[in-house]
């Protein structure tokens, strides 16, 4: 039985054919990350950054039981504005196929339908990790064991100081996922330049990255690869006043019993307000910065 392959849009179709760079991006931020109309802004600007930068994107979704790989601009309004739509993992893509149901789809999900596209780059924002009082609560994001199993690179900006940083980049060991600073020593946390956790790499050109992601397909080391790309200086919040939102945005998370999957888009909602909409202003530019990054990254490695 041959392995599902997502449905591609013409655009995105011709490029792979021809061996032209794709960048794939997620919908999950679409449709659980941002609020409207400030989600359809992101996903229409950054598709434009891939274009400016020489790659081709392609948006992965289900859209009415379809994995879909490059959306239309109606179709990435639906989603947009839908209400209750599935947040869909990797592992909930075969019910909500099965149920007819329409789904942004997490990093984890993403990275599944971009390699069954053959797409090997996708970018974002910032990838899930290891929760915050893991230890009590086990709540590690699908997302990084999915990168420990599936062969795609995923730029993003580090990971936010909701997770627990330090036991995020230990789980990523574990799965043997390479994680790598573009242009830094250190690993970013998404809102500010530096975690103060240093990454495992450095590599300060995009054509050193295609060269290490040919390289770890063709060792068949067969994980992800995780490109973590600081925010731009201009765009960085100052250190103290996101933590201090962050840390009050846990805390309510907890004294209202809020879990499992709606965890993250919570926190995500929550520090926006607590943040008078500084939190989207930066998540708006370091997406761009990352999908430009990405498609840099796309043309090198096409070039190879
Ligand atoms: N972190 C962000 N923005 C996001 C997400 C994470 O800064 O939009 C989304 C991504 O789609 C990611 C998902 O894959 O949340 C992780 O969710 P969870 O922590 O439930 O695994």
């Amino acid at each position: 039985m041959p392995l599902l392959k997502p449905v591609l849009s013409p655009e995105v179709a011709d490029a792979l054919a021809a061996g032209r760079p794709v960048v794939a991006l997620e919908s999950t931020i679409i449709t659980h990350g941002m609020p409207y109309p400030a989600n359809l802004e992101t996903a229409l600007a950054v598709e434009d950054v891939v274009r400016a930068n020489g790659a081709v994107p392609a948006t992965i979704a289900v859209v009415r039981g379809v994995a879909r790989a490059g959306l239309t601009a109606a179709e990435l309004e639906d989603l947009a504005q839908a209400k209750g739509v599935v947040k869909a993992s990797s592992r909930d893509l075969a019910a909500v196929m099965v149920r007819r149901g329409s789904a942004g789809t997490t990093v984890s999900a993403t990275m599944r339908l971009a390699d069954l596209a053959g797409i090997p780059l996708f970018a974002t924002g910032g990838v899930g990790g290891v929760h915050r009082g893991a230890e009590a609560t086990f709540d590690i994001s699908a997302d990084l064991t999915e990168l420990g199993r599936t062969p795609t690179t995923v730029v993003c900006a580090g990971v936010k100081s909701i997770l627990d940083i330090p036991k995020t980049l230990e789980f990523l060991e574990t799965q043997r996922v390479p994680v790598i600073a573009y242009g830094s020593d250190d690993f970013p946390a998404f809102f500010t330049r530096s975690s103060g956790h240093r990454a495992d790499h450095r590599l300060d050109s995009a054509e050193e990255i295609a060269a290490t992601m040919r390289l770890h397909r063709d060792l068949g080391c067969g994980t992800g690869i995780l490109i973590a790309n600081p925010i731009p200086e201009a765009d960085a919040l100052d250190p103290a006043f996101i933590d201090g939102t962050i840390t009050d945005a846990v805390a309510e998370a907890d004294s209202r019993g809020i879990s499992r999957k709606d965890l993250t888009p919570f926190l995500l909602a929550r520090i926006n307000e607590l943040s008078g909409g500084r939190s989207l202003t930066a998540n708006i530019a370091l997406v761009k910065n990352n999908a430009a990054l990405a498609a840099r990254i796309a043309v090198a490695y096409a070039a190879g």
